[in-house]
Protein backbone atom coordinates (compact mmCIF):
# COMPACT_ATOMS: atom_id res chain seq x y z
CA UNK A 1 0.00 0.00 0.00
CA UNK A 2 1.52 3.30 -1.22
CA UNK A 3 -0.26 6.37 -0.96
CA UNK A 4 1.15 9.52 -2.99
CA UNK A 5 0.92 13.08 -1.93
CA UNK A 6 0.37 15.54 -4.85
CA UNK A 7 -0.58 18.91 -5.02
CA UNK A 8 1.11 22.39 -6.57
CA UNK A 9 4.07 23.86 -4.32
CA UNK A 10 3.51 25.62 -0.65
CA UNK A 11 -0.24 23.37 -0.06
CA UNK A 12 1.05 22.03 2.34
CA UNK A 13 1.90 18.38 1.29
CA UNK A 14 5.40 18.30 3.72
CA UNK A 15 3.09 19.22 6.51
CA UNK A 16 0.44 16.23 6.20
CA UNK A 17 3.49 14.23 5.55
CA UNK A 18 5.07 15.23 8.93
CA UNK A 19 2.44 15.29 10.84
CA UNK A 20 1.43 11.70 9.99
CA UNK A 21 4.70 10.05 9.92
CA UNK A 22 6.71 12.55 11.99
CA UNK A 23 9.73 12.26 9.90
CA UNK A 24 12.21 15.28 9.80
CA UNK A 25 11.28 17.09 6.63
CA UNK A 26 11.73 20.42 5.33
CA UNK A 27 8.52 22.56 5.34
CA UNK A 28 8.68 26.26 4.25
CA UNK A 29 6.41 28.99 2.94
CA UNK A 30 9.23 29.13 -0.19
CA UNK A 31 7.82 27.51 -3.35
CA UNK A 32 9.62 23.76 -4.41
CA UNK A 33 11.01 23.47 -0.63
CA UNK A 34 10.79 19.81 -1.50
CA UNK A 35 12.79 18.67 -4.13
CA UNK A 36 13.79 14.95 -3.68
CA UNK A 37 10.49 12.39 -2.74
CA UNK A 38 10.53 11.50 0.90
CA UNK A 39 8.73 8.22 2.14
CA UNK A 40 7.63 7.53 5.18
CA UNK A 41 4.81 5.46 7.83
CA UNK A 42 2.02 6.43 8.13
CA UNK A 43 -0.77 5.10 9.73
CA UNK A 44 -4.93 4.55 9.14
CA UNK A 45 -6.45 3.73 12.53
CA UNK A 46 -8.72 1.13 13.23
CA UNK A 47 -11.22 -0.31 15.65
CA UNK A 48 -9.24 -3.22 17.10
CA UNK A 49 -10.49 -6.39 17.86
CA UNK A 50 -8.51 -6.83 20.93
CA UNK A 51 -11.53 -5.27 23.44
CA UNK A 52 -14.28 -7.73 22.14
CA UNK A 53 -11.73 -10.30 22.63
CA UNK A 54 -11.11 -8.82 26.13
CA UNK A 55 -7.77 -8.70 25.78
CA UNK A 56 -4.57 -6.23 25.27
CA UNK A 57 -2.86 -6.35 21.58
CA UNK A 58 1.23 -6.08 21.34
CA UNK A 59 1.71 -4.89 17.85
CA UNK A 60 4.87 -5.61 16.49
CA UNK A 61 4.25 -2.91 13.70
CA UNK A 62 2.08 0.43 14.14
CA UNK A 63 0.80 0.85 18.07
CA UNK A 64 -2.79 0.52 19.79
CA UNK A 65 -3.94 2.89 22.60
CA UNK A 66 -7.25 2.87 24.09
CA UNK A 67 -8.10 -0.05 21.92
CA UNK A 68 -7.89 1.86 18.68
CA UNK A 69 -5.26 0.32 16.31
CA UNK A 70 -3.03 2.52 14.08
CA UNK A 71 -2.02 0.15 11.09
CA UNK A 72 0.87 1.50 9.22
CA UNK A 73 0.69 2.60 5.62
CA UNK A 74 3.87 4.18 3.50
CA UNK A 75 3.36 7.97 2.18
CA UNK A 76 5.07 9.59 -0.20
CA UNK A 77 5.86 13.25 -0.24
CA UNK A 78 6.99 14.82 -3.51
CA UNK A 79 7.87 18.10 -5.40
CA UNK A 80 5.25 20.56 -6.07
CA UNK A 81 3.44 20.00 -9.39
CA UNK A 82 2.71 23.25 -11.61
CA UNK A 83 0.72 24.24 -14.81
CA UNK A 84 2.83 22.52 -17.41
CA UNK A 85 4.33 20.41 -15.61
CA UNK A 86 4.08 17.75 -18.41
CA UNK A 87 5.89 20.14 -20.43
CA UNK A 88 9.06 20.44 -18.60
CA UNK A 89 7.70 23.83 -16.47
CA UNK A 90 9.03 23.97 -12.70
CA UNK A 91 10.39 20.69 -11.09
CA UNK A 92 8.85 18.97 -14.66
CA UNK A 93 6.99 15.71 -13.78
CA UNK A 94 9.44 13.49 -13.50
CA UNK A 95 9.21 12.81 -9.82
CA UNK A 96 5.43 11.82 -10.30
CA UNK A 97 7.64 8.46 -11.92
CA UNK A 98 8.08 7.42 -8.19
CA UNK A 99 4.50 7.71 -7.91
CA UNK A 100 3.78 4.81 -10.39
CA UNK A 101 3.35 2.50 -7.70
CA UNK A 102 1.11 4.18 -5.39
CA UNK A 103 -2.41 2.85 -4.67
CA UNK A 104 -4.08 6.15 -4.41
CA UNK A 105 -3.32 9.67 -4.25
CA UNK A 106 -4.17 12.62 -1.71
CA UNK A 107 -4.54 15.56 -3.37
CA UNK A 108 -3.48 18.57 -1.28
CA UNK A 109 -5.81 21.91 -2.18
CA UNK A 110 -4.61 25.03 0.05
CA UNK A 111 -8.42 26.38 0.39
CA UNK A 112 -7.01 29.18 2.59
CA UNK A 113 -6.56 31.39 -0.64
CA UNK A 114 -3.48 32.63 0.15
CA UNK A 115 -1.45 31.20 -2.51
CA UNK A 116 -1.26 30.90 -6.49
CA UNK A 117 -1.05 28.46 -8.29
CA UNK A 118 2.68 28.54 -8.28
CA UNK A 119 2.47 28.36 -4.78
CA UNK A 120 3.60 32.13 -4.10
CA UNK A 121 1.72 33.59 -1.57
CA UNK A 122 -1.09 36.15 -2.13
CA UNK A 123 -4.66 36.62 -1.18
CA UNK A 124 -8.09 35.88 -2.29
CA UNK A 125 -7.00 33.12 -4.93
CA UNK A 126 -9.86 30.86 -5.76
CA UNK A 127 -8.57 27.29 -5.56
CA UNK A 128 -11.42 25.52 -7.66
CA UNK A 129 -8.75 26.02 -10.48
CA UNK A 130 -6.11 23.86 -8.75
CA UNK A 131 -8.32 20.67 -9.13
CA UNK A 132 -8.40 21.07 -12.82
CA UNK A 133 -4.98 21.63 -13.45
CA UNK A 134 -3.63 18.68 -10.96
CA UNK A 135 -5.82 16.27 -12.90
CA UNK A 136 -4.91 17.69 -16.36
CA UNK A 137 -1.33 17.49 -15.24
CA UNK A 138 -1.63 14.09 -13.95
CA UNK A 139 -3.31 12.85 -17.12
CA UNK A 140 -1.02 13.99 -19.02
CA UNK A 141 1.71 12.08 -17.20
CA UNK A 142 -0.08 8.88 -17.17
CA UNK A 143 -0.79 9.42 -21.21
CA UNK A 144 2.61 9.78 -21.99
CA UNK A 145 3.52 6.81 -20.56
CA UNK A 146 1.59 5.23 -22.33
CA UNK A 147 1.95 6.86 -25.18
CA UNK A 148 5.38 6.11 -25.37
CA UNK A 149 5.75 2.54 -26.26
CA UNK A 150 1.64 1.77 -27.28
CA UNK A 151 2.48 1.38 -30.99
CA UNK A 152 5.82 -1.10 -30.73
CA UNK A 153 3.16 -2.39 -27.61
CA UNK A 154 0.30 -2.55 -29.75
CA UNK A 155 1.69 -4.30 -32.85
CA UNK A 156 3.05 -6.91 -31.20
CA UNK A 157 -0.08 -7.69 -29.36
CA UNK A 158 -1.88 -7.72 -33.09
CA UNK A 159 0.83 -10.29 -34.36
CA UNK A 160 1.06 -12.52 -31.51
CA UNK A 161 -2.69 -12.17 -30.83
CA UNK A 162 -2.05 -12.68 -27.25
CA UNK A 163 -5.41 -11.69 -24.92
CA UNK A 164 -5.39 -7.71 -24.80
CA UNK A 165 -6.60 -6.84 -21.24
CA UNK A 166 -4.10 -9.39 -19.72
CA UNK A 167 -0.93 -7.86 -21.74
CA UNK A 168 -1.57 -4.24 -21.39
CA UNK A 169 -2.09 -5.41 -16.83
CA UNK A 170 1.09 -7.32 -17.36
CA UNK A 171 3.03 -3.94 -19.94
CA UNK A 172 2.21 -1.72 -17.37
CA UNK A 173 2.03 -3.55 -13.85
CA UNK A 174 4.64 -0.90 -12.80
CA UNK A 175 1.41 1.82 -13.04
CA UNK A 176 -0.80 -0.88 -10.35
CA UNK A 177 -2.70 -1.55 -14.12
CA UNK A 178 -5.24 -4.78 -13.54
CA UNK A 179 -6.52 -6.88 -16.20
CA UNK A 180 -10.50 -5.91 -14.61
CA UNK A 181 -9.10 -2.01 -15.04
CA UNK A 182 -8.33 -2.60 -18.58
CA UNK A 183 -11.44 -4.49 -19.78
CA UNK A 184 -13.88 -2.03 -18.14
CA UNK A 185 -12.36 0.78 -19.48
CA UNK A 186 -12.22 -0.84 -22.93
CA UNK A 187 -15.96 -1.96 -22.65
CA UNK A 188 -16.84 1.51 -21.56
CA UNK A 189 -15.03 3.50 -24.33
CA UNK A 190 -16.35 0.54 -27.06
CA UNK A 191 -12.36 0.12 -27.70
CA UNK A 192 -11.53 -2.70 -30.45
CA UNK A 193 -9.19 -4.85 -28.30
CA UNK A 194 -8.38 -6.40 -30.99
CA UNK A 195 -6.70 -3.86 -33.51
CA UNK A 196 -4.95 -1.83 -30.27
CA UNK A 197 -2.87 -0.07 -33.01
CA UNK A 198 -5.62 1.41 -34.77
CA UNK A 199 -6.55 3.44 -32.02
CA UNK A 200 -6.93 6.73 -32.98
CA UNK A 201 -4.52 9.49 -30.63
CA UNK A 202 -7.50 10.48 -29.25
CA UNK A 203 -9.13 7.00 -28.40
CA UNK A 204 -5.94 5.88 -26.79
CA UNK A 205 -6.03 9.37 -24.52
CA UNK A 206 -9.64 8.48 -23.66
CA UNK A 207 -7.96 5.09 -22.52
CA UNK A 208 -5.07 6.35 -20.51
CA UNK A 209 -7.42 8.73 -18.44
CA UNK A 210 -10.20 6.63 -17.76
CA UNK A 211 -7.58 4.10 -16.40
CA UNK A 212 -5.74 6.59 -14.94
CA UNK A 213 -8.74 7.31 -12.89
CA UNK A 214 -9.37 3.90 -11.83
CA UNK A 215 -5.78 3.16 -11.03
CA UNK A 216 -4.52 6.25 -9.49
CA UNK A 217 -8.20 7.39 -7.41
CA UNK A 218 -7.88 10.68 -5.59
CA UNK A 219 -8.91 12.39 -2.35
CA UNK A 220 -9.34 15.68 -2.08
CA UNK A 221 -7.68 17.11 1.57
CA UNK A 222 -8.54 20.60 2.07
CA UNK A 223 -6.11 21.75 3.75
CA UNK A 224 -5.46 24.93 6.01
CA UNK A 225 -8.76 25.01 6.52
CA UNK A 226 -7.87 26.74 9.99
CA UNK A 227 -7.07 30.31 7.87
CA UNK A 228 -10.04 32.69 7.55
CA UNK A 229 -11.29 32.13 3.85
CA UNK A 230 -11.05 28.56 3.82
CA UNK A 231 -14.51 27.66 5.17
CA UNK A 232 -16.19 29.64 1.86
CA UNK A 233 -13.29 28.79 -0.31
CA UNK A 234 -14.18 24.92 0.95
CA UNK A 235 -17.85 25.22 -0.30
CA UNK A 236 -17.27 26.34 -3.53
CA UNK A 237 -14.71 23.51 -3.94
CA UNK A 238 -17.60 20.96 -3.42
CA UNK A 239 -20.42 22.94 -5.60
CA UNK A 240 -17.84 23.16 -8.11
CA UNK A 241 -17.04 19.42 -7.52
CA UNK A 242 -20.03 17.07 -5.79
CA UNK A 243 -18.36 13.93 -7.50
CA UNK A 244 -15.14 14.31 -5.45
CA UNK A 245 -14.55 13.12 -1.65
CA UNK A 246 -13.61 16.34 0.06
CA UNK A 247 -12.21 16.50 3.29
CA UNK A 248 -10.79 19.13 5.22
CA UNK A 249 -8.03 19.69 7.12
CA UNK A 250 -5.49 21.63 8.49
CA UNK A 251 -2.27 19.95 8.30
CA UNK A 252 -0.23 22.02 10.72
CA UNK A 253 -2.79 21.92 13.36
CA UNK A 254 -1.74 18.09 13.81
CA UNK A 255 1.49 18.88 13.03
CA UNK A 256 1.05 20.73 16.45
CA UNK A 257 -0.74 18.52 18.24
CA UNK A 258 1.15 15.30 17.62
CA UNK A 259 4.36 17.24 18.60
CA UNK A 260 3.03 18.63 21.69
CA UNK A 261 1.87 14.80 22.50
CA UNK A 262 5.31 13.74 21.92
CA UNK A 263 6.75 15.94 23.81
CA UNK A 264 3.77 15.05 26.62
CA UNK A 265 2.73 18.24 27.04
CA UNK A 266 -1.01 17.28 25.91
CA UNK A 267 -2.88 13.36 25.50
CA UNK A 268 -3.87 13.42 22.05
CA UNK A 269 -5.12 10.60 19.69
CA UNK A 270 -4.41 11.47 16.32
CA UNK A 271 -8.29 11.97 14.47
CA UNK A 272 -10.13 12.62 17.91
CA UNK A 273 -11.62 15.71 18.90
CA UNK A 274 -10.29 16.73 21.68
CA UNK A 275 -6.72 16.55 23.24
CA UNK A 276 -5.61 17.11 27.23
CA UNK A 277 -3.25 20.41 28.45
CA UNK A 278 -1.08 19.45 30.59
CA UNK A 279 -1.42 22.16 32.69
CA UNK A 280 2.11 21.82 34.92
CA UNK A 281 4.08 21.50 31.47
CA UNK A 282 2.79 24.15 29.09
CA UNK A 283 4.03 28.31 29.39
CA UNK A 284 1.20 30.75 28.48
CA UNK A 285 2.01 30.96 24.92
CA UNK A 286 1.71 27.09 24.05
CA UNK A 287 -1.57 27.04 25.87
CA UNK A 288 -2.86 29.88 23.53
CA UNK A 289 -1.58 28.04 20.62
CA UNK A 290 -3.50 24.98 21.88
CA UNK A 291 -6.55 26.59 23.26
CA UNK A 292 -7.04 28.45 19.37
CA UNK A 293 -6.68 24.63 17.33
CA UNK A 294 -9.62 23.62 19.61
CA UNK A 295 -11.23 26.62 18.83
CA UNK A 296 -10.90 27.00 15.02
CA UNK A 297 -10.19 23.62 13.91
CA UNK A 298 -11.47 20.76 16.20
CA UNK A 299 -14.31 22.05 17.66
CA UNK A 300 -16.35 23.46 13.83
CA UNK A 301 -14.58 20.66 12.40
CA UNK A 302 -14.30 17.66 15.04
CA UNK A 303 -10.90 16.70 13.79
CA UNK A 304 -7.42 18.27 12.10
CA UNK A 305 -9.09 16.30 9.32
CA UNK A 306 -5.52 14.30 8.64
CA UNK A 307 -6.21 10.99 10.19
CA UNK A 308 -10.08 11.24 8.53
CA UNK A 309 -8.15 11.61 5.05
CA UNK A 310 -5.65 8.78 5.65
CA UNK A 311 -8.69 6.54 6.82
CA UNK A 312 -10.97 7.46 3.70
CA UNK A 313 -8.34 7.09 1.23
CA UNK A 314 -7.60 3.60 2.39
CA UNK A 315 -10.89 2.23 3.66
CA UNK A 316 -13.85 3.94 1.81
CA UNK A 317 -12.39 5.48 -2.08
CA UNK A 318 -9.72 1.96 -2.34
CA UNK A 319 -12.23 -0.06 0.30
CA UNK A 320 -9.62 -1.78 1.50
CA UNK A 321 -10.13 -4.22 4.62
CA UNK A 322 -8.11 -4.90 7.72
CA UNK A 323 -7.59 -8.45 8.91
CA UNK A 324 -6.35 -9.56 12.02
CA UNK A 325 -4.07 -13.21 11.87
CA UNK A 326 -4.86 -15.20 15.24
CA UNK A 327 -4.49 -18.64 16.27
CA UNK A 328 -6.53 -19.82 19.35
CA UNK A 329 -4.88 -18.28 21.82
CA UNK A 330 -4.71 -15.29 19.78
CA UNK A 331 -0.95 -14.81 20.45
CA UNK A 332 2.20 -15.60 18.30
CA UNK A 333 4.63 -18.47 19.47
CA UNK A 334 6.69 -15.32 21.68
CA UNK A 335 3.23 -14.77 23.76
CA UNK A 336 2.36 -11.51 21.85
CA UNK A 337 -1.16 -10.86 21.56
CA UNK A 338 -2.74 -9.93 18.09
CA UNK A 339 1.04 -8.91 16.87
CA UNK A 340 -0.18 -8.28 13.67
CA UNK A 341 -2.79 -6.27 11.33
CA UNK A 342 -2.94 -6.10 7.62
CA UNK A 343 -4.48 -4.23 4.97
CA UNK A 344 -5.65 -6.09 2.29
CA UNK A 345 -7.80 -5.38 -1.04
CA UNK A 346 -11.47 -5.86 -1.15
CA UNK A 347 -13.07 -9.56 -1.99
CA UNK A 348 -9.91 -10.63 -0.82
CA UNK A 349 -10.68 -14.53 0.43
CA UNK A 350 -9.62 -16.89 3.25
CA UNK A 351 -7.41 -18.65 0.78
CA UNK A 352 -5.67 -15.11 -0.55
CA UNK A 353 -5.19 -14.26 3.36
CA UNK A 354 -3.75 -17.54 3.60
CA UNK A 355 -1.68 -16.71 0.28
CA UNK A 356 -0.37 -13.19 1.64
CA UNK A 357 0.76 -14.54 4.92
CA UNK A 358 2.99 -16.93 3.31
CA UNK A 359 3.32 -19.16 -0.49
CA UNK A 360 3.58 -22.18 2.09
CA UNK A 361 0.90 -21.10 4.33
CA UNK A 362 -1.43 -20.69 1.18
CA UNK A 363 -0.16 -24.42 -0.13
CA UNK A 364 -1.02 -25.75 2.94
CA UNK A 365 -3.92 -24.29 3.98
CA UNK A 366 -7.04 -27.20 5.13
CA UNK A 367 -9.55 -24.23 6.67
CA UNK A 368 -10.02 -20.84 8.32
CA UNK A 369 -11.70 -20.36 11.39
CA UNK A 370 -13.21 -16.75 12.59
CA UNK A 371 -11.80 -16.03 15.81
CA UNK A 372 -15.00 -13.72 17.12
CA UNK A 373 -17.53 -16.81 16.23
CA UNK A 374 -15.30 -19.40 16.32
CA UNK A 375 -17.11 -21.20 12.77
CA UNK A 376 -14.64 -21.82 9.90
CA UNK A 377 -14.98 -19.34 6.94
CA UNK A 378 -14.72 -21.06 2.93
CA UNK A 379 -11.57 -21.05 1.44
CA UNK A 380 -13.23 -18.69 -1.21
CA UNK A 381 -15.45 -17.14 1.17
CA UNK A 382 -14.73 -12.84 1.48
CA UNK A 383 -13.58 -11.89 4.46
CA UNK A 384 -15.14 -8.88 6.36
CA UNK A 385 -13.17 -5.73 7.41
CA UNK A 386 -11.86 -6.41 11.46
CA UNK A 387 -11.90 -10.21 10.99
CA UNK A 388 -9.57 -11.99 12.99
CA UNK A 389 -8.71 -15.26 11.47
CA UNK A 390 -6.97 -18.50 11.92
CA UNK A 391 -5.08 -20.47 9.47
CA UNK A 392 -5.36 -23.98 9.82
CA UNK A 393 -2.65 -25.99 7.64
CA UNK A 394 -1.72 -29.41 7.00
N1 LIG B 1 -2.21 27.83 8.44
C1 LIG B 1 -1.76 26.70 7.89
N2 LIG B 1 -0.58 26.67 7.27
C2 LIG B 1 -0.17 25.51 6.72
C3 LIG B 1 -0.94 24.31 6.79
N3 LIG B 1 -0.27 23.34 6.16
C4 LIG B 1 0.88 23.88 5.70
N4 LIG B 1 0.95 25.20 6.04
C5 LIG B 1 2.04 26.13 5.71
O1 LIG B 1 2.16 26.22 4.30
C6 LIG B 1 3.54 26.41 3.93
C7 LIG B 1 3.96 25.35 2.92
O2 LIG B 1 3.96 24.09 3.55
P1 LIG B 1 4.77 22.83 2.99
O3 LIG B 1 4.30 21.67 3.76
O4 LIG B 1 6.23 23.10 2.96
O5 LIG B 1 4.19 22.79 1.50
P2 LIG B 1 4.55 21.77 0.31
O6 LIG B 1 3.29 21.48 -0.39
O7 LIG B 1 5.32 20.63 0.81
O8 LIG B 1 5.45 22.71 -0.62
P3 LIG B 1 6.60 22.30 -1.70
O9 LIG B 1 7.51 21.30 -1.07
O10 LIG B 1 7.27 23.58 -1.97
O11 LIG B 1 5.88 21.77 -2.89
C8 LIG B 1 4.34 26.35 5.22
O12 LIG B 1 4.58 27.66 5.65
C9 LIG B 1 3.39 25.64 6.19
O13 LIG B 1 3.62 25.97 7.55
C10 LIG B 1 -2.21 24.38 7.49
O14 LIG B 1 -2.95 23.41 7.63
N5 LIG B 1 -2.55 25.60 8.03
MG1 LIG C 1 7.19 19.94 0.41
Amino acid sequence: MLIGLVGKPSCGKSTFFKAATLANVEISSRPFTTIKPNHGMGYVKIDCIDKELNTQCQPRTGYCVNHKRFVPVELMDVAGLVKGASEGRGLGNQFLDDLRQADVFIHIVDVSGTTDEEGKETTGYDPTQDIEMLEKELDTWYTNILKKVWKTFARTLEVQKTNFAESVAKQFSGLKVTEDDVKSVVLKLKLNPEKPGDWTDEQLTQFANKLRHLTKPMIIAANKIDKPDAKQNLEKIKKTYPELLIIPCSADAELALREASKAEIIDYIPGEDDFKIHEDKVNEKQKQALETIKQNVLKPYKSTGVQQVLNTAVLDLLKYIAIFPAGAKLADSKGNILPDCFLLPPATTALDFAYSLHTDIGDKFVKAINVRTKQAVGKDHPLNHRDGIEILTR
